[in-house]
């Protein structure tokens, strides 16, 4: 088996504007993340992925760029992403950067001048149609909903059409229909980087660049339904996998790149196969979305519904089985800056529950085929934000459209707001951007200024990686000892093959690994109760670790345990 490092490191996530401020200005920048690179590197972590801190207008966090070969001026500079990689590979890291480009921001100069005339040279950079016209009203090429609400067309009054936007209107899609567009995108975004020593990229939306070009409209959705039935005429278009095939064949394959794409609504695991098969020679690796999607209720991610372990454990199949037998590779993920906290999602963040369970979803993530990644302060147990905080404390624009589309439609009706604020406090993507808790000092330590860009948890003072790091039961010392088991058993839980047992246990997921004649078990209790195991696997095996002290014959699993039998 050649030991492919993108398939062996854990990989760690660091968003850039909550990880650590370095100048004293409130907000996260890059000299602050290689002022931390040796707390990363203590982790057992071997790659690292910064979300984007290119230029940009911040209308989506940096996922709007102005300019793809320069850096957005409050996380610093060229030279100090230089430093940074720099950094990282002198302690035996690599590091990957975001890939973003569906769309760049409207502020981009591209734009800029495809809006500027129909017949300027980079009109066609991007996606203009006309307006189809109703009775006498101007209406839109089409009906789809953006994934922030709305519309995904804006008229543009100059050009006399409306421009496709997926996102936010300052997100306008570029049209990779047009090969100077893949061109312009493979130099400056990709070789630029690439040639300074980035090690890879985490893909953006990596399945919308090629689109429907007929643009048929979707089913009619309700007025204020976010997840509509459209994600299958937006998503995995007709030139999907040759757009990708171009890309790998006249960039990535002339490095040693990794790549991880992220890949929403594609149900078929067939499917995702063609985009992470070797011998497609697309991506090496994707994120599929089924079990951070899990809670996402019908009408919107903000509405979410109860779900069943046998749900979690259907989708948990589908990340771990649909590459049995072929050449393709998987990951395991449970936060990233899109979602809330997962000892909130999937454990419990009571105070009796949120550390055990946060260390049962390490077992869980560090024993899985695949490559694993950690999110900043899933390593100790960060938790979603106070349900008493006010919607004035979120910041992140899918949030707020979300919250002021319910004020807008019920006429800012109380029992509405209330009822979209509680899913708020669940899934919104502001949970996994607080900044980072690094020890008890004012601001948890993350920034001098007087106030940091977002509000820093309440919990700081109990939570924080400086305590941590110095007791040997917490949450990140836990993580740590897990890192290490997965790769002293390697061949086990990155490489194992891997079956459900029990599957229909609602409190329980038991699984078994097996590589050759080694063999594990694990066992985690979802639920808040005891719960029988089933000890009749581990005959003749010894317990290697649990998030409790236990003895091998213990028949039962305790509230929010995890167990590994090796
Ligand atoms: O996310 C794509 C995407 O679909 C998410 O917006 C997801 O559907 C949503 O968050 C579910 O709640 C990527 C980036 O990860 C995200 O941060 C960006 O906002 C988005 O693309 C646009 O670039
Ligand atoms: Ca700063």
């Amino acid at each position: 088996m050649t030991k492919e490092w993108w398939k062996e490191g854990v990989v760690y996530q660091i968003y850039p504007s909550s990880f650590k401020d370095s100048n004293g200005d409130g907000i996260g920048d890059i000299p602050g993340i290689t002022s931390e690179l040796d707390y990363i590197k203590s982790l057992g972590v071997e790659i690292i992925w910064v979300s984007p801190f290119y230029k940009s207008p911040q209308y989506d966090m940096g996922y709007d760029i102005s300019d793809y070969q320069d850096v957005y001026e409050k996380y610093g500079t060229v030279e100090d992403v230089e430093a940074l990689i720099q950094g990282c590979h002198e302690r035996g890291m690599r590091i990957i950067f975001d890939l973003v480009v569906n769309h760049t921001s409207h502020l981009h100069a591209w734009f800029q001048e495809s809006a500027s005339s129909k017949t300027n040279p980079k009109h066609d950079w991007y996606i203009w149609r006309p307006a189809r016209y109703v009775n006498g009203e101007r209406l839109p090429p089409c009906n789809w909903r953006g994934f922030f609400g709305g519309s995904v067309w804006e008229w543009d009054d100059n050009i006399g059409e409306y421009y496709l936007h997926l996102f936010a209107k300052e997100q306008p899609d570029l049209n990779w229909e047009n090969p100077e567009v893949r061109q312009a995108i493979y130099n400056d975004a990709m070789r630029f980087w690439l040639d300074k020593g980035a090690d890879g990229f985490r893909i953006d939306t990596v399945n919308m660049y090629s689109k429907r070009l007929d643009f048929p409209d979707a089913p009619v959705v309700e007025p204020d339904t976010r997840w509509q039935p459209a994600y299958d005429l937006i998503c995995n278009g007709p030139r999907m996998h040759e757009f990708l095939r171009e890309m790998n064949d006249e960039v990535l394959s002339k490095y040693d790149a990794m790549t991880v794409g992220e890949l929403p609504h594609t149900p078929d695991p067939a499917h995702v196969l063609r985009y992470v098969s070797a011998s497609a020679r697309q991506l090496q690796q994707v994120f599929q979305m089924d079990l951070v999607f899990l809670d996402f209720g019908e009408r919107s991610k903000h509405y979410p519904r109860k779900w069943a372990l046998t749900e979690f454990k259907t989708a948990l199949e589908k990340w771990q089985n649909f590459i049995e037998g072929n050449d393709g590779w998987t990951t395991n993920f449970l936060e990233n800056h899109d979602t809330g906290r997962s000892v909130s999602r999937y454990g419990s963040d009571s105070p009796q529950f949120a550390a055990v369970s946060a260390k049962m979803l390490a077992v869980f993530l560090t024993t899985l085929t695949g490559t694993t990644y950690v999110y900043q302060g899933q390593e100790m147990g960060m938790v979603n934000a106070p349900k008493i905080w006010p919607i004035e404390e979120y910041k992140d624009i899918e949030t707020l459209n979300s919250y002021n589309e319910v004020k807008q439609i019920t006429g800012n009706d109380k029992v509405a707001l209330e009822e979209v604020m509680k899913g708020i406090q669940l899934t919104a993507r502001d949970h996994n951007r607080l900044p980072f808790q690094w020890d008890a000092s004012a601001n948890a330590g993350f920034t001098t200024a007087a106030k940091p860009w977002m509000r820093v948890h309440d919990n700081y003072r109990e939570i924080n990686a400086s305590q941590q790091s110095e007791d040997p039961t917490s949450v990140l010392s836990f993580w740590k000892n897990m890192i290490k088991l997965r790769k002293r058993y390697s061949e086990l839980f990155v490489h194992g093959s891997f079956k459900i047992c029990d599957f229909e246990d609602e409190n329980v997921l038991t699984y078994v690994k097996e590589h050759g004649k080694n063999r594990a078990i694990v066992m985690l209790n979802f639920s808040d109760t005891p719960q029988k195991a089933n000890v009749e696997l581990v005959r003749d095996m010894a317990i290697l670790v649990s998030n409790y002290t236990c003895k091998s014959d213990e028949s039962y699993l305790l509230p929010y345990e995890g167990r590994v039998y090796i």
